[in-house]
């Protein structure tokens, strides 16, 4: 007897027609990274740009350097260091125009330098000073966020609200490999594909969240791959290639801003530097895989590329570093002054309305201050 006999002849109607909702072919990414430092595609770029994506690649490089400084001198609490990573930081802030918001992450001070915060106030928070250290509305930079990932839903609420109010504003979300793990990357990626907000979301490859090597991060063909199952179009480039960057992520602006939805960008780059002062990278990695990381410097391709091409000589070269020197210089001079602070300001901010719990504690410490203060008089007199 056969099955069909067996079930009474009894045949289900088959499933209705199901296809994919979209195809997924245009949102893979490419094979390789899109290079285009030292390849036919370097012939196109804009000599003014690649002079200006090395002019802040240098300083950036400095700024880095200067800061690391700080951290051993006590003069910064903590400082994670972009460096090797300068290209991806600075193209970022140069590929988004002066009304759209950039979203970085603690790693990211470079980026909101370029986008016009002051060298100082970009590391307040991590001298522990005060709040964010500078106004997020002035040049458009949320504050650089420490709990990984929780920038990206802000992101694309502030893009999706803008949409819904008709503003022209497109919002750029910096995370690392090792964020990509986290709840809101996934939540984020989701509303802003549904929403078809107009948020670019760049992750910065940089092969470690602090020892934790990408192999143990995720099973992914690339993190770039990650963008399908979302429904957006997931991009692969060399994050060391200032121009490569910059054309991927200006290309993902404009498709955002022309309403065609958000991209999740991957640069693949490298941390030359520990995960922040506080760590010890030997530890993890081997001197060899910095070392073949370090041929493949982000300055040093910008920098061959302009002097290769007659766009960059001696004197140019000098007037780049000068200029570095004197964004450390300024640096150093002010960072070395005491901050005037008061313990007050930790209650700022914080709720638009104080909670009662805060209100208490408010009043415990202004207690505790004129305690204090009255002591010091005493002992004066
Ligand atoms: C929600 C949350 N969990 C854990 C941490 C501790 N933490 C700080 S940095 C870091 C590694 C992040 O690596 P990645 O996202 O690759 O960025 P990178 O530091 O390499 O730029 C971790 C786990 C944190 N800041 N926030």
């Amino acid at each position: 007897m056969t099955v069909m006999e067996q079930r009474g002849g009894y045949r289900p109607a088959p499933p209705p027609a199901w296809q994919p909702r979209t195809d997924p072919a245009p949102l893979l990414p490419d094979a390789e990274p899109y290079r285009v430092l030292g390849t036919q595609a370097a012939v196109k770029a804009d000599p003014e740009l690649l002079r200006r994506l090395y002019a802040h690649v240098v300083r950036g490089r400095r700024y880095n350097a200067q800061a690391t400084a700080l951290t051993k001198q006590g003069r910064l609490a903590v400082y994670p260091s972009s460096t090797g990573q300068e290209a991806s930081e600075v193209a970022a802030a140069l590929a988004l125009e002066e009304r759209d918001w950039l979203f970085p992450s603690y790693r990211d001070t470079l980026a909101a330098v370029v986008r016009g915060v002051d060298p100082v106030h970009a590391l307040t928070l991590l001298r522990g000073d005060w709040h964010t250290g500078y106004d997020p509305h002035e040049h458009r930079v949320a504050p650089l966020c420490t709990p990984l990932a929780t920038q990206l839903p802000h992101a694309v609420g502030l893009a999706h609200a803008a949409r819904l109010k008709g503003d022209d504003v497109v919002a750029l979300a910096m995370v690392g490999d090792g964020g990509t793990s986290e709840g809101d990357f996934h939540e984020a990626l989701n509303f802003a594909a549904v929403w078809q907000a107009p948020v670019v979301f760049l992750v910065q490859n940089n092969g470690f969240a602090i020892s934790v090597p990408l192999a143990k991060q995720t099973a992914a063909p690339s993190l770039a791959h990650k963008a399908v199952g979302y429904g957006m179009p997931g991009r692969l480039v060399d994050g060391n290639d200032a121009a490569a960057v910059h054309e991927v992520l200006s290309d993902a602006v404009r498709h955002a801003r022309a309403g065609g939805g958000p991209t999740l960008v991957e640069a693949i780059t490298y941390r030359v530097d520990a995960h922040t002062n506080a760590d010890d990278a030997t530890r993890y990695r081997s001197d060899a895989e910095v070392e073949a990381w370090r041929a493949h410097d982000p300055v040093m391709l910008l920098e061959r590329e302009l002097t290769e091409r007659g766009l960059l000589d001696e004197d140019g070269i000098r007037a780049a570093r000068e200029d570095a020197e004197a964004l450390a210089a300024g640096l150093r001079e002010r960072m070395n002054q005491d901050p005037v602070l008061d313990p007050m300001d930790l209650f700022a901010h914080v709720y638009a309305e104080p909670t009662s719990q805060l209100r208490e504690q408010r009043a415990q410490l202004r207690a505790e201050l004129e305690a204090e203060h009255d002591d010091q008089e005493g002992a004066l007199r």
